[in-house]
């Protein structure tokens, strides 16, 4: 297989007819009058048509060669742009770049025309994205299952500093270049209704589900195109067409009221993602989300495993089922819905080969994210179901009876069942009980998981609970998102390094080296002068390329701590205002970040970041040393400009609250300094990097939780510390509100009065101690360069490719097929 090239045969000729035919038929325009969209779009589908060719290959030999595969379960997919993408994997970026010049047409400007299917909240749905890629790159057989949501994550707008949101219609008018129905793959999914029993043919008791109504499940597959392979996976995404499929007869009979109807009288199923990230809403259309999603992934796994020529019995053989996170926990009682019930395998058997084909990913230890469904709900929306996880837990309770007996307080806990006013259906345990392997996504995560979520679990199931650190495709987030940097490291270490990332560790010898530094570091200011350019063009604000660009990007949530990052930027103005001796180098901190639609506190932080950015950005008075920058409607777009212009990555959340991070590696891969605390996948970065290369500040796990079993007090901070006062009460003022004192205080009252449940004031000490080194050594940039060439040089650990491995050989045992 040629390496490191065209992968793809490539006609000049035959792709520019494509081009025209699809512009003519397929978007009635022609080459005279299209416009750059339609040339875009035209394009997208020529390319598609290769991409869907090698799609039904690499089926037909996965089935050929009855290979094992995974299936990667999510509700979210953030997979970003994928033209200019799948041009790189497919080795064709020049090739379409000069097929389409030769048409008059600027490829850079085409790729722009893109938006971005924003089909996941931010970390957990990026990872699976990046998983995709990893798992095409090295030929592991998958598939990865989600929804096909008509809106996206919503769009973000700032109306006077305050976040307002509009409906992400990601496909436009003429539908997304990249998808490919797949009409023959539809499927029926049943809901609400009642079980019955009955005696079968031989005389056995059986139970069924007699359902009042379905809909109707329609695939829409993406390609994941393999970087430097011909293998193409599916991203296989499920619609709900529910207007047509009533049951009118079930409607009839009065077995369907009112309140089953009221889930789906909000839309259609896959109308709209979700836009919560790290919390449960506990909607009933949501629930609906989930087993549509789960139901229609199940029936196309055994449609797969049996066109195939298996038989059911070998179904935990040859296919895996990863679940990320519990969102599609429902897939468990499903399969054994339909082992029991359809193949009538009787309990153990169906058991068995359940419990063996699912592994679960636990994605955050944060209570408010567990999901719990009451019972009530699954039981009319599922009733079988709720039957078959009320008997998973009957005969796990009995081995806990076994295992500690007479102990209700350990049943009690470790129930999949809580007991309470209404009785809840726990997934995460359910996802416990049901599983061969439970991973954590972090070393620290994956220890806190076993320590103090599921101590008992860990004991009663030994083996089964196990870390893969997550990691993230060094395609998009270096190849393609940073071509200056990409040629610097191919010219030091050969150019197979997207496919392989060890080989960035000989960029290493370099980081002493005064002409690589140089040219690293001009790399980095291109890159910031392309921010720089974005933010002038976009926002109207100019900007200082020597400033360091600190860049805070993630959701905006209370654990993340931006108040903490802006609490230290209300430090820095009261000292440039007040104190005559205190200097910085100028400084840029930008800011992007969506907050859910219902979380007042986190919408009240990104209004005071806009205030106070909109006051220091035109006060004459800093010297232009300050500026603040929130970049409004951020996504995986935007994210390609940020992380390649970072000089320093803000990852400062509470210990013990971000599983893993993942935005943490992108920076440190693109030459970011890291200033953070002992959290998440930081923790393995500062043993890659070294100690002398990140900067590390704030409370351990262990001492946030000390502080908290001890009472913590945040007004001892606030008494203690006259910055921290000066910066807090800056909060009450009208200094950034002109006219109207009080409209940032809710930050400064939940902080203080509310008790600060993040423990932002306990770590503002030292956080703003931290930020002081990191100016000091900035001004140093010859050890500034070393430092950021070692980051980069040191990443390969966090190469998702390397993540996927640790699946495919600890969890799935998997081999690469290749094609
Ligand atoms: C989400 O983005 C994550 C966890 C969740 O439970 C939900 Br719901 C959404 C994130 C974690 O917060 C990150 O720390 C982690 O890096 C990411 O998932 C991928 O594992």
């Amino acid at each position: 297989m040629p390496k490191n090239g065209q992968t793809q045969q490539f006609n000049k000729a035959a792709f520019q007819a494509a081009v025209e035919k699809h512009l003519t038929t397929t978007y009635a325009t022609t080459d005279e009058t299209a416009s750059t969209r339609s040339w875009y779009l035209a394009m997208g589908k020529a390319l598609a048509e290769i991409s869907t060719g090698n799609l039904l290959a690499t089926e037909k030999n996965l089935a050929e060669q009855k290979a094992r595969s995974v299936n990667y379960l999510s509700l979210e997919f953030l997979i970003g742009r994928l033209t200019g993408n799948n041009l790189i994997s497919m080795g064709l970026y020049e090739n379409v770049a000069e097929a389409m010049e030769e048409m008059g047409q600027n490829l850079t400007d085409l790729l722009e025309e893109e938006r971005d299917p924003a089909l996941g909240n931010g970390g957990l749905g990026r990872l699976a994205a990046c998983f995709m890629d990893s798992l095409a790159a090295q030929e592991y057989p998958a598939v990865g299952y989600g929804l096909h949501y008509e809106y996206g994550l919503f769009r973000q707008s700032f109306v006077d500093g305050r976040q307002v949101e509009a409906p992400d219609a990601w496909r436009g008018i003429e539908g997304y270049p990249w998808e490919v129905l797949r009409p023959e793959l539809s499927q029926q999914v049943s809901l609400y209704g009642h079980v019955e029993g009955y005696t079968d043919e031989n005389g056995v008791e059986c139970r069924r589900w007699v359902p009042a109504m379905s809909v109707e499940g329609v695939a829409w597959d993406l390609p994941i195109v393999g970087y430097d392979n011909k293998s193409v996976y599916p991203l296989r995404l499920w619609e709900c067409r529910s207007n047509a499929p009533f049951n009118l007869a079930r409607f009839n009979d009065g077995d369907y009221v009112g309140a089953q109807y009221s889930a789906l009288e909000a839309g259609n199923v896959t109308k709209v993602l979700y836009p919560n990230d790290n919390h449960d809403q506990g909607k009933a259309l949501r629930l609906m989300q989930q087993y549509f999603h789960c139901a229609c992934s199940v029936a196309d796994i055994l449609r797969r495993h049996e066109a195939a020529g298996n038989t059911i019995e070998s179904l935990s053989k040859l296919e895996t089922i990863q679940l990320n996170d519990t969102h599609p926990t429902i897939a468990i009682p499903e399969l054994m819905r339909i082992l029991l019930d359809e193949y009538k395998l009787g309990w153990e058997k169906a058991w068995e080969i359940s419990s063996k084909t699912f592994a679960y990913t636990n994605h955050t230890l944060l209570p408010e994210a567990l999901e719990t469904w009451s019972e009530a709900l699954i039981h009319q929306m599922l009733p079988r179901h709720m039957e078959i996880i009320f008997e998973i837990n009957h005969r796990f309770m009995k081995q806990v009876e076994q295992t500690w007996p007479s102990n209700n307080e350990v049943k009690r806990k470790l129930s999949i069942i809580q007991e309470g006013p209404q009785r809840m259906v726990r997934m995460a345990n359910l996802c416990v009980v049901s599983t061969y392997a439970v991973n954590g996504v972090a070393a620290l995560h994956s220890e806190l998981v076993k320590r103090d979520l599921f101590p008992e679990f860990n004991e009663i199931f030994p083996g089964r609970l196990t870390n893969v650190t997550n990691g993230v495709t060094p395609r998009r987030w270096i190849k393609y998102c940073n071509p200056g940097l990409s040629a610097l490291i191919s010219e030091k270490v050969g150019n197979d390094w997207p496919a392989n990332l060890e080989k960035i560790a000989g960029l290493e010898k370099f980081a002493d080296d005064a002409a690589f530094q140089k040219r690293y570091m001009a790399v980095k200011k291109e890159n910031k002068q392309r921010l720089a350019d974005w933010v002038e063009e976009n926002m109207g604000i100019e900007l200082d390329t020597d400033a360091i660009f600190d860049i805070q990007i993630k959701r905006l949530h209370e654990y993340k701590r931006q108040h903490l990052n802006l609490l230290n930027i209300l430090a820095l103005y009261h000292r440039l205002l007040n104190d005559p001796t205190f200097d910085m180098h100028p400084r840029v901190f930008f800011f992007g970040a969506k907050a859910a639609p219902g979380y007042a506190l986190a919408k009240d932080i990104i209004f005071a970041i806009n205030k106070v950015a909109e006051k220091v950005n035109n006060d004459p008075r800093l010297g232009g040393k300050l500026k603040v920058v929130f970049i409004p409607d951020y996504r995986v777009s935007l994210a390609e400009i940020l992380f390649p212009a970072a000089d320093v990555s803000e990852q400062i959340s509470t210990a013990g609250k971000e599983a893993s991070g993942t935005g943490n590696m992108k920076f440190a891969m693109n030459g970011a300094l890291t200033i953070g605390t002992m959290d998440g996948a930081n923790v393995e970065m500062r043993e890659e990097v070294g100690d002398e290369n990140i900067f590390i500040f704030g409370l351990l796990v262990d001492e946030v939780q000390k502080l908290k079993q001890e009472g913590y007090d945040p007004y001892r901070y606030y008494h203690a510390d006259s910055l921290l006062r000066a910066a807090l009460d800056l909060l009450e003022t009208d200094e950034f509100t002109p006219g109207n004192p009080g409209q940032l205080a809710a930050i400064r009252h939940n902080l203080l009065e509310g008790g600060d449940p993040y423990l932002v004031l306990a770590d503002f000490a030292d956080y703003v101690k931290t930020q002081e080194k990191i100016d000091a050594e900035y001004r140093d940039q010859k050890t500034w360069a070393r430092k950021a060439i070692l980051n980069t040089a040191l990443m390969s650990k966090f190469s998702s490719d390397r993540s996927i491995r640790d699946y495919a050989n600890n969890i799935w045992k998997l081999e690469p097929v290749s094609l």
